[in-house]
């Protein structure tokens, strides 16, 4: 409590500069809230995704049967299977404690059907230097769809605490 009582309320009556200022903040919120939408249609860094109710359980079919089927090596300690789809579009990635299946080797120019989804917990897809990030739940077919431009050596780094060996959860996209 106030030893003295102000004169009167500094907003009483509300100054000119006051007005105006209260003014630009509100207009501009009010065009910024409806930003929101407007990225949503016009931005470019929006991908075009469909998600699909699916048991952890079909996913991992699904994914295995990809890399059986085009399977050209395995790297590492622990043999990463290595994947050259060839010409087909649609292509599986898996997220698990600590690791995503398989390493992808695409086409640049080529449009593909990028399925992922996690077979455990929630992870998080970072495609880097591009920044491409997503969220992977298990029980969802994540379907990203995109076509590589950029040949080179993609990193993807799990963003999203998955416990204690998170930060050894990388993997790699390879685009010729
Ligand atoms: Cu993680």
């Amino acid at each position: 409590m106030a030893i003295f009582t102000p004169e009167r309320n500094w907003w009483k009556p509300l100054g000119r500069e006051e007005k105006l200022w209260v003014g630009i903040a509100a207009v501009w919120c009010v065009f910024m809230f409806f930003m929101l939408f407007g990225w949503y249609y016009l931005g470019t860094q929006n991908l075009p995704t469909v998600a699909r109710r699916i048991t952890t359980a079909q996913y991992k079919t699904l994914a295995d049967a990809f890399v059986t089927k085009y399977k050209v090596g395995e790297e590492g300690a622990t043999k990463v299977p290595v994947v050259d789809p060839k010409g087909d579009p649609e292509i599986y990635l898996v997220a698990q404690k600590w690791q995503w299946t398989p390493i992808l080797i695409l086409e640049s120019g080529k449009k593909y059907n990028l399925h992922v989804s996690s077979i455990d917990v929630q992870h998080g897809f970072s495609l880097q230097p591009i920044n491409i990030n997503l969220q992977i739940l298990p029980g969802y077919d994540f379907i990203v769809e995109f076509t590589p431009t950029t040949k080179g050596e993609y990193s993807l780094i799990c963003n999203e605490f998955c416990s204690i060996g998170h930060h050894l959860m990388t993997g790699r996209i390879t685009v010729k």
